[in-house]
């Protein structure tokens, strides 16, 4: 299946990857330019090889689609994939009042009393967000990410553009076009955001009435961020040829620094000494059209039976 290709960049880096430092201090293994392409007709890109959270995957998607930027509706999804950036700001603002809570990614898989405090810390920072919608607006925010810049780019002369809704409308009206471009990288924003975007733009193609699209990844974590967006990307081109009445081509992904950290090795070794199976089946809800009125309830996954799970630590 279409897994092989992702199993093979785990193989590739680990085998070819040179050692680079990295803003985390983490450390990584990494490797400059790669790509990958996954046919969506074969199947859903979601991996058998461990178990990858589709509802994660989906909720975040669906939260960029409307162009929230603010950690809260995630929260209400269960999401919690991007409470550390917002949590960061929190701690670092002079509103924050409990223990020191600096570096504390690094910190909490060294010190496990620190651990613990940084548990409580966040649990409350999420109770906090939450009930009161005051401090969700002051804390929750997470400034011009993706929701941002792909419904509502900023002009220069005031007002601002919706890239993605232009660019659903010209896959329909000029799907030969060569310029269905949305891009997320602002160079404006960028040092005011929590994460400049790693998924930086992506275009899509039309041909023999099939959608494909091709993702520009600048920076990739290839055990925990790699298989959480090709499922996004996939997901997105499967909801936009839903809308403009076309089939599913190839998702192709194009990496910049594609890297894995020091700290997810044991977890490769497990992943790859297993077996893929067959990829699972996306199901819409066919009542729904647009992009813009898909809920979680509309999206399902058919015959999803991964391998278990593979904890890692993620770095901050
Ligand atoms: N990362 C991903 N995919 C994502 C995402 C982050 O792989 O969708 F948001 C990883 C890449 C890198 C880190 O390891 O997060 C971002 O750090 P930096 O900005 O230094 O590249």
């Amino acid at each position: 299946t279409s897994e092989q290709a992702y199993l093979q960049l785990l193989r590739d880096v680990l085998q070819n990857g040179v050692r680079k430092d990295d803003r985390t201090g983490t450390g990584t293994i990494s490797t400059f330019g790669y790509q990958m392409r996954f046919p969506l007709s074969e199947g859903f890109p979601l991996l058998t090889t461990k178990r990858v959270p589709f509802k994660l995957v989906a909720s975040e998607l669906l939260w960029f689609i409307k162009g929230d930027t603010n950690i809260r509706n995630l929260l209400q999804h269960n999401n919690n994939i991007w409470n550390e950036w917002a949590f960061k700001r929190w701690v670092e603002s002079e509103d924050y009042s409990g223990p020191d809570m600096t570096n504390f990614g690094l910190r909490s898989q060294t010190d496990t009393a620190f651990a613990k405090q940084y548990m409580e810390q966040m649990n409350l920072f999420k109770e906090r967000i939450l009930a009161d919608s005051d401090f969700a607006a002051a804390y929750g925010e997470l400034g011009d990410v993706y929701g941002k810049q792909w419904r509502d780019w900023k002009k220069a002369q005031g007002g601002s553009i919706d890239q993605l809704k232009d660019v659903i409308s010209s896959i329909k009206n000029n799907p030969d076009s060569r310029r269905l471009i949305v891009t997320a990288w602002n160079p404006e924003d960028v040092p005011s955001m929590a994460l400049p975007p790693c998924h930086t733009m992506f275009q899509f193609y039309v041909s023999e009435g099939k959608l494909s699209c091709q993702l520009y990844q600048r920076s990739g974590d290839i055990f925990l961020g790699i298989p959480f967006n090709i499922a996004s990307y996939a997901l997105l081109t499967h909801l936009i040829a839903h809308e403009c009445g076309l089939g599913v081509g190839d998702f192709v992904h194009t990496l910049g620094d594609a890297h894995i950290y020091s700290n997810h090795m044991e977890q490769i070794e497990i992943q790859l000494s297993r077996d893929p199976k067959p990829l699972p089946k996306l199901l819409l809800n066919t009542d729904k059209q647009s992009v813009f009125d898909f809920e979680m309830e509309d999206l399902s996954l058919e015959a999803y039976d991964p391998h278990p799970t593979i904890k890692a630590p993620v770095a901050v």
